[in-house]
C-alpha cells in the first residue's frame, strides 16, 4: 500500500536550551565526580526521558531537601529554589550544586536589588510552579505578590502604588505576559521592570518558530512534558497563531493517529527540556505511515552556552 504524502514542517530552533543543558551536564559530572548516589531536589528538567536516564545513571530525585542525607551531594533543579533551601543545605554542611539556570537566577537578583531599593516586587508567573516558588522565596514570605492574568492586576492590594517593581517567570507565554505587563502599568505607572519582561531567548525564539510554522501546518506536535511549562505555551501558541490541532506529545506512543487521520501538513517542535531523540522517534513513527517530505521552518540561530560551575570544573 502506498504512504500518503505528508509535508513535516520542523521548527528550529527547538528543544535543549542553553540552561537544560547545563543543568543535565552538572548531573553527570557530579555522578562522575562524586559517584552514585547523587541526589536531585525537584527534576533536574521537566522531561521523564531525561531524568530516568539520569536515574539509570545513579542520581536520586526527591522533591524536598529533608529526603535527601547529610553525607552525599545534592543538585537544585535547573528551574531555580526559594533561598531557604541552600541555607538549609548549608546549615546540614550538605556538598550541594546549583543548577538554577543563570537566566533564572538573573531573575533572582534583579528582584533582590528592587527590594533593596525599597521596591514591592509583583510576580508574573504560574502558582505553583517551581520557578515562581523558586523566585518569589528569595525575599521573605508575602513579599512578592502573584499574578497570573490581567484580572488579577485589578485586584492587587500593593503597599504604595509608587514604589513597585515586577519581574516575571521566563517561560510564559510572550503576548499575554505583554497584555499582563500593559495591566500593570496602566493601573501603576511608576512601577519599575526589565524593559519587556525576563522571558528567556529560548522561550522567545520557540514560540516565533511555532508562530511561524503552525498557520501552515493543518495540525502540530509539540515533544514535551505535561509539567513543562514552556512546552504547554507552545501548544497554545500554536492554537492561537491558526493551528488548532496542535497537542503536546511526550513520545510517539502519545500520538493519536485518528486525530491525524486526513492531513497533509505537520509542524513539530520541542519544549526546552525535550531532548532530540524524542523528536527524532515522533519523526521516525511518522515515516513509518507517510510519505515524508521536512521543510525546516528557521526562525533564529541559537548559539548561548552556559559555563558548568567552578565546583564541576576539573582543576586548569
Ligand atoms: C528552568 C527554567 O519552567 P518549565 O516548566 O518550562 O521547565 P522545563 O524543565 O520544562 O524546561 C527547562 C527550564 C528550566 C526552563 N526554564
Ligand atoms: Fe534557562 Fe530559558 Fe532554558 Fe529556562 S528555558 S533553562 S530560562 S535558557
Amino acid at each position: 500500500m502506498t504512504k500518503p504524502p505528508l509535508t513535516l514542517y520542523l521548527a528550529a530552533p527547538r528543544g535543549f536550551c542553553a540552561g537544560v543543558d547545563r543543568a543535565i551536564k552538572i548531573v553527570e559530572m557530579a555522578l562522575q565526580k562524586w559517584g552514585a548516589p547523587v541526589y536531585v531536589r525537584h527534576e533536574i528538567v521537566h522531561n521523564k526521558y531525561v531524568v530516568d536516564d539520569l536515574r539509570a545513571k545513579g542520581a536520586v530525585f526527591v522533591e524536598e531537601l529533608d529526603e535527601c542525607p547529610d553525607d552525599r551531594p545534592v543538585i537544585f533543579s535547573a528551574h531555580g529554589v526559594p533561598k531557604s533551601v541552600p541555607a538549609a543545605a548549608a546549615e546540614r554542611q550538605m556538598l550541594y550544586v546549583d543548577a538554577t539556570c543563570p537566566l533564572v537566577s538573573k531573575v533572582h537578583i534583579e528582584a533582590e536589588r528592587h527590594a533593596d531599593a525599597g521596591l514591592q516586587i509583583v510576580m508574573i508567573g504560574h502558582a505553583g510552579h517551581p520557578e515562581t516558588i523558586g523566585t518569589m522565596g528569595q525575599l521573605p514570605e508575602g513579599e512578592v505578590l502573584l499574578v497570573e492574568t490581567p484580572a488579577d492586576v485589578a485586584t492587587l492590594n500593593v503597599r504604595d502604588p509608587g514604589k513597585l517593581a515586577f519581574v516575571t517567570q521566563t517561560t510564559l507565554s510572550v503576548d499575554d505576559t505583554a497584555d499582563i505587563v500593559a495591566a500593570l502599568q496602566a493601573r501603576f505607572p511608576a512601577i519599575r521592570g526589565p524593559h519587556k519582561e525576563d522571558i528567556c531567548y529560548a522561550t522567545t525564539n520557540r514560540q516565533e518558530a511555532v508562530k511561524a510554522m503552525a498557520p501552515n501546518a493543518d495540525a502540530m506536535l509539540v515533544v514535551g512534558a505535561p509539567n513543562s511549562s514552556n512546552s504547554k505555551r507552545l501548544v497554545e501558541v500554536g492554537r492561537r497563531a491558526g493551528c488548532a490541532y496542535s497537542q503536546l506529545v511526550q513520545r510517539a506512543t502519545d500520538i493519536d493517529w485518528r486525530a491525524l487521520d486526513g492531513i497533509r501538513s505537520l509542524g513539530i517542535t520541542a519544549g526546552a527540556s525535550a531532548p532530540e531523540i524524542l523528536v527524532n522517534e515522533v519523526i521516525d513513527a511518522l515515516k513509518s505511515r507517510y510519505d515524508v517530505t521536512v521543510e525546516t521552518i528557521e526562525t533564529a540561530t541559537e548559539n548561548v552556552e552556559f559555563k558548568v560551575p567552578r565546583v564541576m570544573r576539573q582543576p586548569a
